[in-house]
């Protein structure tokens, strides 16, 4: 049993830790294996994902690597397809599954003022539309989730009024809503800025939990971990959610300035500790929160960031794991003001390489998924097969 440096770990702890990281699993994002970037540049990547169909396979080539990325999420209308049943099939023949389905509210040129909360009563009906054709798309593909993010904002005081969108957001969405089965939940996903930059309809958390609780209980909020002005504690956001059973998912990326979609944990990864300690120590409350990654990889190769992505999820679930929950009831009960943060850093600092490359080779995977894709050639092979696609930039004549 290979030791945690600076833990001391018993047999029987370290079988449970083993036996917990399993309980993770992580979904990736469609659009991540795709040429993406920023108004300035996208820069094209060779082999990068052209088609849905690529996108499947290079997510399961993830899975295959890290076993624990069991779905893809996907994005409608980027991968949209004619037989949803057939792409179901073509899932379930890679070994894994069509996770949440992400309608797409922003790029549609109705959509200038907006989707649901746009003045016109006729635009509102076409993304209400929309969002109904994503409920049966996730009926067809066996998906029980309906993601949504809305661009929806203005961009100059006065341009709306902020009361009468926020009436037509609940409208609209409470539509859709009520068109789902029980079974599906409909994730309602917040971000304080951009594309609208004077006010966004659901910029925060708080709103995005009212219209959660005005909509039912199968409504519950994303966290996507760029989405917040700098500052901001999300893993109180986090605790908050959880002990109120709202709390969704994540879209997990890391970020530095604003919505930078980067690598999970490459900025903070301190700050992704904190919200898994906070999933760790609400237990079961934490059941069925959907872990999902939300990046664009504009100048790193994408596999291999998708894969560096979910070894960084492990690596603060596994530290989360470690951090000595009696001693840290003890240290609050005491009043001590810094023991608590000692027990977290003890945790924190711990090396759990060894206990993941474990985890991995009791599952027949490669102690270290990385360097078993660079072997692969996975990369170069889909590099010569799809060649590298056309790209362009939110600017003319790039
Ligand atoms: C918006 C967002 C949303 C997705 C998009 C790709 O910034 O986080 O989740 O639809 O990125
Ligand atoms: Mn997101």
């Amino acid at each position: 049993m290979p030791p945690v440096e600076g833990l001391t770990l018993d047999d029987r702890d370290f079988e449970l830790l083993i036996a917990r990281l399993g309980d993770l699993a992580v979904e990736t994002p469609s659009w991540g294996y795709g040429n993406s970037g920023t108004r300035f540049r996208v820069f094209g990547w060779p082999g990068a994902a052209r088609d849905v169909h690529e996108k499947l396979a290079d997510a399961a080539q993830v899975h295959r690597l890290t076993g624990v990325c069991p779905s893809v999420a996907l994005h409608i209308p980027w991968d949209h397809v004619d037989d949803w049943q057939a792409l179901r099939q073509e899932a379930t023949s890679l070994g894994i599954r069509i996770g949440a389905i992400n309608p797409n509210l922003f790029q549609d040129n109705e959509y200038r003022l907006g989707s649901v909360c746009h003045p016109d009563s006729a635009v509102r009906a076409r993304a209400v539309a929309h969002l109904l054709e994503c409920i049966e798309i996730a009926r067809a593909v066996g998906s029980s989730l309906l993601s949504v993010w809305l661009a929806d904002g203005t961009n100059y005081p006065g341009q709306d009024s902020l009361r009468e969108r926020k009436h037509r957001l609940r409208e609209s969405l409470q539509t859709a809503y009520n068109e789902m089965p029980e079974t599906m939940r409909m994730l309602v996903e917040y971000k304080f800025f951009e594309p609208a930059f004077y006010h966004t309809d659901l910029p925060d958390w708080g709103t995005a939990y009212a219209l959660c609780l005005d909509l039912g209980p199968q409504a519950r909020v994303l966290v996507d971990t760029g989405h917040h002005p700098l500052g901001t504690n999300i893993e109180q956001i986090v605790s908050y959610l959880l002990d109120d059973g709202r709390l969704g998912g994540f879209h997990f990326n890391g970020r530095k300035y604003a919505d930078d979609d980067l690598i999970v944990g490459s900025a903070n990864p301190f700050e992704l500790f904190l919200i898994f300690n906070e999933l760790v120590a609400a237990g079961e409350q934490a059941r069925d929160v959907a872990y999902m990654i939300d990046q664009s990889h504009n100048i790193e190769p994408k596999i291999e960031a998708m894969v560096q992505s979910v070894l960084n999820v492990q690596t603060a679930h596994a530290k989360a794991l470690l951090v000595d929950q009696r001693r840290l009831s003890e240290s609050r009960a005491s009043g001590n003001v810094l023991e608590g943060y000692r027990v977290l850093l003890d945790a924190y600092e711990a090396d759990v390489r060894p206990v993941l490359a474990e985890f991995r080779r009791r599952r027949d995977l490669d102690p270290d998924p990385i360097a078993a894709l660079r072997r692969s050639g996975y990369q170069s092979q889909v590099a010569r097969d799809r060649g590298q696609s056309r790209t362009s930039s939110g600017y003319p004549g790039t």
